[in-house]
């Protein structure tokens, strides 16, 4: 007998091509919820419903429903905005959100808060802006994103144009997002053909990121697909392929895991649609159907074996991967401040602490960023660590860039900690449903804390990678993070230690299920022995396993 395929491959199947019962859901005045069948269609529109959990308990003992809003998200391929787009997701998050922009760690803006009645407009806003959410969320390739600031050679350039045309490629072409949200006409008989991804779509989310070496700033081995530019004298020659990266895990269940992807070759640029759709399509109908949480590639390629699934993308692809080509990184953080780029144009990094654009007493980082789309020429590029670059500025704009980030306190990148620079935290509470613990609201506390330490230390410029989820999901990828808090309860975290500072090697945990002060206890030996005992720009979690805190090697990529 075979087994029964999850719920939601029945929603997909039965939604003649993500269309359901969307728009009678949204028009319904009675609820400003939806059914738990659209919300999960809803999800592959880039957007879903959530509900504020501080009102929770309140509104249940007033026995009023939930106080329901919808968390929409938009797909920027590459991270790249336009002012006039800026300008426009500004508006958005004033009109029609909670008057805050949230940039993710897959460097896109989302906006929480919507009520229902303002969705359509807000969607219909971000379509009008050359811009769209379809496939931001949901069983499809998600937003693709590539190293942030491709603009330091041709061969950057030309990279950053893969991934918006990966974007592009693997997008699904159902007509529903136009009906539903865009007045497009209403589809009469059959719904069109789904090339790529059939009646079902994929078996679970699908993630491309590229990176350009030393620069590893999209984690390209959290990737289902990672994809590792190589450039030489300026020019691109292809990728280096790496399959089957993935954070995600649940609590205390050994049968799902992070995993680094692995590097399984190189392709040569005319190679990459090829290839990258074949991955794809292998993993629609190889991936698990049965069960969601072992559906994503990562568990595919453990249980069907690596060389089996290559030779199978290989054949579809009719094509053979070249042996992978000599890469190193040295870095997955941002780059903060000025750099010049390979056209004299210079690019501004900003530090936007957990990606929350919002104006917070003096730090009005919403408004700033507004006032700077207002004059900027050039454009603006969302990182997967949470901040924005203001890019392609002409080294004449330089101080009037450089005086409104001042007068909108969005110069902290030049005074932060080590650490405060290096931190990211998922959202977690109140929107997500999922969180155990908090994480965006907890990181400024935990970080002042743990400054605290490192100052006493010496350590206060130290750079570490610290990463904040909210639960084990890992949206902050925070098992590459050399210091990690995974939440498990409100106030309590597993502390896992000993990622490297390039995305290279997972961590692992070092104290489980533990509350603020056993973290810090933890914490403060390790800097003490740390500043006594490292060698020259050695970092913390390479010293971890150095000095033998933790025993076992963590798992790595051979490079
Ligand atoms: Fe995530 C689910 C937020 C990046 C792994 N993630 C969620 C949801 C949608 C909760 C839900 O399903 O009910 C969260 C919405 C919270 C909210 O209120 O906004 C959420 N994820 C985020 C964002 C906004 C975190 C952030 O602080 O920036 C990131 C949005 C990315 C984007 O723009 O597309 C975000 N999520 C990630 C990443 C990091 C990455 O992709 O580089 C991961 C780990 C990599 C990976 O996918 O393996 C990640 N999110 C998950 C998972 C676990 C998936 C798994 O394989 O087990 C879930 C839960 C799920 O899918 O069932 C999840
Ligand atoms: Fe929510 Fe967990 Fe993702 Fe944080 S890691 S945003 S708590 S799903």
């Amino acid at each position: 007998m075979s087994e029964k395929l999850s719920d939601l491959e029945r929603i997909k199947a039965q939604s003649r091509q993500l269309r359901g019962t969307l728009v009678e859901g949204l028009a319904d005045p009675v609820t400003g919820a939806i059914s738990d069948d659209d919300n999960k269609l809803l999800k592959f529109h880039g957007s879903y419903l959530q509900d504020d959990r501080d009102q929770r308990d309140e509104r249940r003992r007033r026995k009023l429903e939930p106080a329901y809003a919808f968390m929409l998200r938009a797909r920027l391929p590459g991270g790249v905005v336009t002012p006039a787009q800026w300008l426009v997701f500004d508006t958005l998050a004033r009109e029609h959100a909670n008057g805050t922009l949230r940039i993710t760690t897959r460097q896109t803006f989302q906006w929480h808060g919507i009520l229902k009645g303002d969705l359509k407009p807000a969607i219909a806003a971000i379509h009008d802006a050359l811009a769209t959410s379809i496939a931001a969320c949901g069983d499809v390739v998600r937003n693709v994103v590539s190293t942030a600031n491709p603009v330091e050679s041709q061969g950057h350039a030309e990279a950053y144009a893969w991934a918006a045309r990966l974007s592009d490629d693997l997008a699904p072409t159902t007509r529903a997002y136009h009906e539903i949200w865009l007045d497009g006409e209403a589809l009469v008989g059959e719904p069109e053909p789904e090339p790529l991804y059939g009646r079902t779509y994929l078996p679970r989310k699908f993630k491309i990121g590229l990176a350009i070496p030393p620069l590893n700033d999209v984690d390209v081995f959290s990737q289902d697909l990672g994809l590792i530019a190589i450039v030489e004298e300026g020019q691109l020659r292809g990728f280096n392929v790496a399959i089957g990266g993935g954070m995600g895990a649940t609590h205390g269940d050994p049968s799902t895991y992070p995993r680094l992807g692995s590097v399984v070759g190189f392709v040569r640029p005319e190679q990459v649609s090829v290839v990258a759709e074949a991955v794809v399509s292998v993993q629609r109908d190889w991936g698990n159907r049965v069960e969601r949480k072992h559906a994503r590639l990562k568990y595919t390629l453990d249980h069907q074996g690596l060389d089996r699934f290559i030779a199978e993308v290989e054949r579809r692809a009719g094509t053979s991967f070249e042996p992978a080509r000599p890469f190193g990184f040295d870095h997955n953080g941002d780059r903060y401040g000025w750099v010049e780029g390979h056209d004299g144009r210079w690019h501004l990094t900003l530090h936007i602490e957990s990606g929350r654009l919002a104006d917070v007493g003096s730090q009005r980082w919403l408004s700033g960023l507004r006032e700077i789309a207002k004059v900027h020429a050039g454009d603006f590029r969302l990182t997967c660590n949470q901040n924005v670059i203001v890019a392609n500025v002409p080294a004449g704009e330089r101080a009037r860039i450089d005086t409104l980030v001042a007068e909108h306190g969005l110069d902290g990148y030049r005074r932060h900690s080590g650490i405060r620079r290096h931190a990211v935290a998922c959202v977690a509470l109140p929107t997500c449903g999922l969180a155990m613990a908090e994480a965006e609201r907890y990181l400024p506390d935990i970080v002042t804390r743990i400054e605290a330490l490192l100052d006493r230390h010496g350590l206060i410029d130290a750079p570490i990678l610290l990463r904040l989820s909210g639960c084990p999901n890992g949206c902050s990828r925070p098992y590459l993070g050399e210091i990690a808090l995974v939440g498990r309860a409100p106030g309590r975290y597993d502390l896992r230690l000993a990622a490297d500072f390039s995305g290279q090697r997972l961590n692992r945990t070092y104290r489980e299920n533990v509350d603020e002060s056993t973290i810090l206890a933890s914490l403060e030996p390790l800097f003490a022995a740390y500043a006594r005992e490292r060698k020259a720009a050695e970092h913390f979690g390479d010293w971890l396993l150095r000095s033998g805190v933790l025993d076992a090697p963590a798992l790595a990529v051979v490079a």
